[in-house]
């Protein structure tokens, strides 16, 4: 499956950690919008979506949360909890993601712009465009 769990090193210090998220160093794209979702309701799902062409990296800096992903062959769940890891999720892997900790702060680096125009909110035309 095109998704990677890429391990972000971490500057720690006796003051604590600090960790830096470079373009085409530990991030391997060009980095054109940082969104972040936090204040999830409790029970909520969110994504159920796809994308053409967008290349992402989802880092929790708090709390923890799901990942679903789906290659269209192959469903596989990832946990992130930890500020030192980032998930790195290519195109065409449908996504949901739900077990939000209330505390629960999700960053999503993207290599492009906002385009709803990118998204493939049905499963199954994901499904035959996967294939
Ligand atoms: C993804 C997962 C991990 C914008 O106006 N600009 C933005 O950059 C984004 C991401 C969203 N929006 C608007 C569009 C919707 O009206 O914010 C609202 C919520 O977006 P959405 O329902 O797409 O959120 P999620 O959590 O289902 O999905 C998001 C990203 O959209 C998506 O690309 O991969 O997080």
């Amino acid at each position: 499956m095109k998704v990677e769990l890429i391990p972000l090193q971490i500057h720690g210090d006796e003051r604590g950690s600090l960790v830096s998220l470079e373009r085409n160093s530990n991030i391997p794209f060009d980095i054109r919008r940082v969104y972040y979702i936090f204040d999830t309701e409790n029970g909520v799902t969110r994504g159920y979506h796809a994308h053409k062409k967008l290349m992402q990296m989802a880092i929790v800096l708090k709390g923890s949360c799901d990942f679903i992903l789906d290659d269209g062959n192959e469903r596989i769940s990832i946990t992130l909890n930890n500020p030192a890891q980032g998930l790195l999720i290519n195109s065409f892997i449908w996504r949901e993601m739900k077990n939000f900790t209330p505390d629960c702060v999700l960053m999503i680096l993207a290599d492009n712009e906002y385009d709803e125009s990118d998204y493939i909110r049905d499963y199954d035309q994901f499904r035959s465009m996967a294939k």
